[in-house]
């Protein structure tokens, strides 16, 4: 079983039953069990500005699935909850990203882990940080807390 994060953002329609309904889909697979969820924060958009603020959540999750596997499930959810992806950095009923799997580094071209940009992200890092506060970033070798730390910091 591998232990996995994930990061879920929503600024579409009712953002709150986005995640929801999200999660309760997440659970439904047989081979996926969520273990903990951070709370729900609102936060500003990032990246591009001029969008609806954004609920944001992270969810551990437990896993049989290979990591490609687990982002075709994620994506089947998105799509099942009524996302199109259209502007890559526009509002959005539903985001699941994959954040870490385990301590895997892996660069493929549709899937990158860790998230390549989750430790500039104080969307993700601070709900990260409720419920992983001190594991670690593969790569960059700094605990989530430690990333959220730094970014608050302006490093
Ligand atoms: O990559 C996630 C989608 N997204 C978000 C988000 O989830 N939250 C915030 N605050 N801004 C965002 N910009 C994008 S794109």
């Amino acid at each position: 079983m591998a232990n996995v994060y994930l990061g879920l953002g929503s600024n579409l329609g009712d953002r709150k039953e986005n995640l929801e309904k999200s999660i309760a889909a997440l659970n439904n697979f047989e081979d996926i069990q969520v273990k903990k969820r951070s709370s729900i924060l609102e936060t500003e958009p990032y990246g591009k500005t001029d969008q609806p603020e954004f609920m944001n959540m992270c969810v551990e999750i437990e896993t049989r699935m290979s990591p490609l596997s687990l982002l075709e499930t994620v994506l089947g959810i998105e799509h099942s909850l009524g996302r199109v992806r259209e502007e890559v950095w526009g509002p959005r009923i539903i985001d699941i990203d994959i954040l870490l799997y385990e301590d895997l580094e892996l660069e493929l071209d549709d899937l990158s882990i860790p998230h390549k940009e989750m430790h500039l992200r104080s969307f993700v890092l601070e709900p990260l940080s409720e419920i992983a506060p001190n594991v670690k970033h593969p790569t960059l070798g700094r605990q989530v807390i430690e990333l959220k730390e730094d970014l608050e910091r302006g490093e």
